[in-house]
């Protein structure tokens, strides 16, 4: 059965970010320095929407934070919420120490606490940081962005950071965490969400949501992408949705990918739309070639999807009607990990001094467990690993929704994809293992600081009832 699920989230300040460049001088500068400091936020972004939220430096998402490739990066936590928690740094490979993960890699910072996080930051591409504590912090707005700069990148004439994320409804965690969600589903027609479904599976997801948004606004709130004719225009897309995949679609115009979860793809994908799985990021690119008014929007099939938009627009066209999509996924050309990497006609190479064959299972309506391999953390057994270790772990999704795996403090390949060999090893450190048994490989070399780094499915309902277990430097 699937799992009900809906969510909604409310939200705080900051709107669509022009990002600046780096400016040299802070570039060279040796060490970059942060204060976080998370608090309390009563978080507003659409009419009638007010959600007791969590945020850092008062802003839903945090600030943006950037640095140059291998800048030291000292950030001074500060937690004035009321609750546990601790600063992950994902996509980071730092020492394990510095990872964030309460009660694995460090103590939770408590109420009134503090915690220096101290690392260099890598590898470049788009990162981005948040709560990694007991107490839901993520889900109620701990979250924002990190960018760390690459120096080879192709220049953009401008640029945005946009996080797509969605007020919660808090009253359906606990039912979600206990098997009995009966949220909504706001998958859009034509998903491989909907496609995907075994017949006569319960129509429903786990949490629910109130609001849908970009930057911590709600369309028509949302601030304006100011773009010029001529440019080629960068945007990095991070899904902060604690559960939901998102499409994303930009009208009028194809988006280029070059990078995947901040990571450059060995050849860039032109698409429709983005499939983004929770805690993805994609950068994609696209060119004015006229004066116009576009909505980027965020597709889903709830009544509120329309809140999920920002307009992109040329001097000018400030008020003009913008060009929109239809909200219906079939027949669309969107982003999956088998384009951008290609399939392979020679089978896997699977030389490798550690293979995991892990199956992902559990969440039978009513239950509140989440597997792998039949246990939930912290029985999981875990992947022990020595310096220098070739790692082929394979998943085997046996459960009828989507799980998006995460590893902690490395960089890996997905390589095969339900049984096929991928051509261009796509690497990530996210990556959605289909539902109703599903497949997905990823490789990686053990040459991380040593240490327990967390491997996880990023839905935090799974991953609160157990679906983690851990990488460990023998
Ligand atoms: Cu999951």
């Amino acid at each position: 059965m699937r799992r009900g699920r809906f969510l909604q989230i409310g939200v705080g300040g900051v709107s669509a970010l022009a990002l600046a460049p780096l400016s040299a001088r802070a570039a060279a500068s040796p060490v970059a320095d942060y204060t976080l400091t998370a608090a309390p936020l009563t978080f507003a972004p659409a009419p009638g929407i007010s959600f007791a939220a969590l945020a850092y430096n008062g802003t839903l998402p945090g600030p943006v934070l950037r640095v140059a490739n291998g800048q030291h990066i000292r950030a001074k936590y500060i937690n004035n919420a009321a609750v546990a928690s601790s600063v992950h740094w994902h996509g980071m490979i730092l020492p394990n120490a510095m990872d964030g993960a309460a009660g694995v890699t460090q103590p939770e910072v408590p109420p009134g606490g503090t915690f220096q996080y101290e690392f260099d930051a890598g590898p470049p591409g788009t990162r981005w940081y948040h709560d990694h504590g007991p107490n839901m912090g993520m889900t109620l707005g701990l979250f924002g962005l990190i960018i760390v700069e690459d120096p080879t990148d192709e220049p953009a004439d401008a640029e945005f950071a946009l996080v797509f994320h969605d007020v919660p409804r808090m009253e359906t965690y606990a039912p979600a965490m206990q098997g009995v969600g009966k949220a909504p589903m706001v998958d859009p027609h034509g998903s491989p969400e909907i496609l995907q479904m075994a017949p006569g599976a319960k129509m429903g997801d786990e949490l629910a949501f109130s609001a849908h948004c970009i930057n911590g606004s709600s369309y028509p709130n949302t601030t304006l992408l100011k773009v010029k004719v001529g440019q080629n225009v960068r945007l990095r897309i991070l899904n902060a949705n604690p559960t939901q995949t998102r499409y994303v679609r930009l009208g009028g115009h194809r988006l280029r990918v070059t990078h995947a979860d901040g990571n450059r793809m060995a050849q860039a994908l032109e698409v429709d739309a983005l499939r983004i799985g929770v805690a993805e990021r994609y950068d994609a690119w696209f060119t004015v070639t006229a004066p116009g008014a576009w909505l980027l929007q965020g597709i889903s099939s709830d009544g509120l999807a329309f809140e999920q938009a920002v307009v992109v627009c040329t001097d000018g066209m400030e008020q003009a009607p913008p060009l929109g999509n239809s909200e219906a996924m079939d027949g669309i050309d969107f982003f999956t990990y088998e384009k951008a990497a290609g399939i392979s006609t020679s089978p896997l190479d699977r030389t490798a001094q550690v293979q995991k064959q892990l199956v992902l299972d559990g969440g039978v309506y009513g239950s509140a467990a989440w597997t792998i391999n039949g246990q939930s953390y912290p029985n999981t057994e875990k992947i022990t690993v020595k310096r220098g270790d070739r790692v082929i772990v394979t998943f085997t999704n046996k459960s009828d929704m989507d799980h998006p795996m995460h590893l902690h403090g490395h960089t890996f390949d997905i390589v095969e994809i339900d049984g096929k060999a991928l051509l261009r090893p796509l690497a990530k450190d996210m990556s959605l293992v289909r539902a109703n048994g599903g497949t997905l490989t990823w490789r990686f070399d053990a040459t991380s600081p040593a240490g327990r780094w967390l491997l996880h499915c990023h839905n935090d309902i799974h991953m609160m009832d157990g679906m983690m277990t851990e990488v460990v430097y023998g």
